[in-house]
């Protein structure tokens, strides 16, 4: 049982466990903050580039289709300075980016002294992942797509396990959404796929889970916030799950928790264009401010902020079931 006094939180309003708080200047991002015309700002990337907080957003424009733009804050939370114009949009030459790209997830890889931004491309075959570079945010490489359709939530890790990459990603076979890792010597070929975290039948999380934020290393693990859905009579729910990863062996979930973490429960969560979608993407452990932000789309209609202290995130991890 943790430490603190989750029962006392939890009653004060805080979410299951009491572990985040939600921001109170919530949604932190909407369409009206965008400077032309969007239909919904939602699921982005996070990072810290520079002393800065920097989303990568999705952003839906009038005819549906998204693309990616950066917005920067100093604190995290306020002032959020968007992008004039959109910074990575379909350009033609990758025909699978044709009618949008997706819920991109940003790790710094160590080694390529770049961030790579993995993203979901949405071709006429399906959604699939696609990673570009990038040092500044401005100039990207891109390396096209990295896994057939149907394929979303990926992200890398960001460095070489046994000299080799490893992935993260949530493929969609016979109807069945787990999420799994793969690996590859040079980020093009992957292969030795394997499941990372599988369904709970019955359980929040029965129907699909899928990974959320990049991984966020810490001496206990990689520590993953994940989405899991449930289906009801009124439609999916999407809540937020914790596990932990070998820190080594991240093949390896050492923990997983059995509850949810956050779930739709505001009004912006509850009401949008797709309601009671709580859906993570990215997440900034600030050692400085001993502050674990998680960047969140809420009901695909805007950007969310959750709080947590870092410390407790991990106490309440390893006190959770060990997966064997
Ligand atoms: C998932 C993705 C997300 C979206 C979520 C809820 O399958 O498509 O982009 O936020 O559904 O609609």
């Amino acid at each position: 049982m943790p430490s603190w006094d989750w029962e006392k939180a939890f009653s004060e309003g805080r979410t299951p466990r009491g572990l985040f708080s939600r921001y109170e200047k919530n949604p932190i991002l909407t369409s009206a903050q965008w400077p032309y015309p969007a239909n919904a700002v939602f699921n982005p990337g996070a990072v810290q580039v520079d002393g800065k907080t920097l989303l990568l957003v999705r952003v839906e424009d009038m005819r549906g289709f998204s693309h990616l733009s950066v917005a920067r804050s100093t604190d995290g939370k306020t002032d959020w300075q968007v992008d004039a114009h959109p910074t990575l949009e379909p350009n033609g030459e990758y025909r699978e980016e044709q009618w949008a790209l997706e819920d991109p997830r940003i790790v710094w890889l160590e080694e390529e002294e770049q961030y790579a931004v993995t993203y979901v491309s949405f071709s006429e075959g399906g959604p699939l992942v696609s990673l570009a570079t990038t040092k500044d945010f401005c100039e990207f490489t891109r390396y096209g797509a990295m896994v057939p359709p149907e394929d979303k939530d990926a992200c890398l890790l960001p460095r070489r396990f046994g000299g080799r990459y490893a992935l993260i990603h949530r493929p969609l076979i016979r109807g069945e959404a787990h999420v799994w890792m793969s690996f590859s010597p040079d980020l093009k070929h992957w292969g030795d796929h394997r499941v990372l975290l599988h369904t709970r039948p019955g359980w929040w999380d029965g129907r699909r889970v899928g990974l959320g934020t990049q991984p966020i290393e810490t001496a206990e693990g990689w520590l993953i916030l994940y989405h899991g859905v449930r289906s009801t009579a009124a439609g999916a729910i999407y809540r937020v799950g914790l596990a932990l990863l070998d820190l080594e062996q991240p093949w390896k979930v050492t923990r997983r928790s059995d509850e949810w973490l956050l779930g739709p429960k505001e009004p912006y969560e509850r009401l949008g264009d797709v309601p009671g979608v709580v859906f993570p993407t990215g997440a900034i452990l600030d050692r400085k401010a001993n502050e674990f932000r998680l960047y969140y789309g809420a009901a695909d209609s805007s950007v969310g902020l959750a709080l947590a202290d870092p410390e407790e995130l991990i106490e309440y991890i390893k006190s959770c079931p060990s997966v064997g």
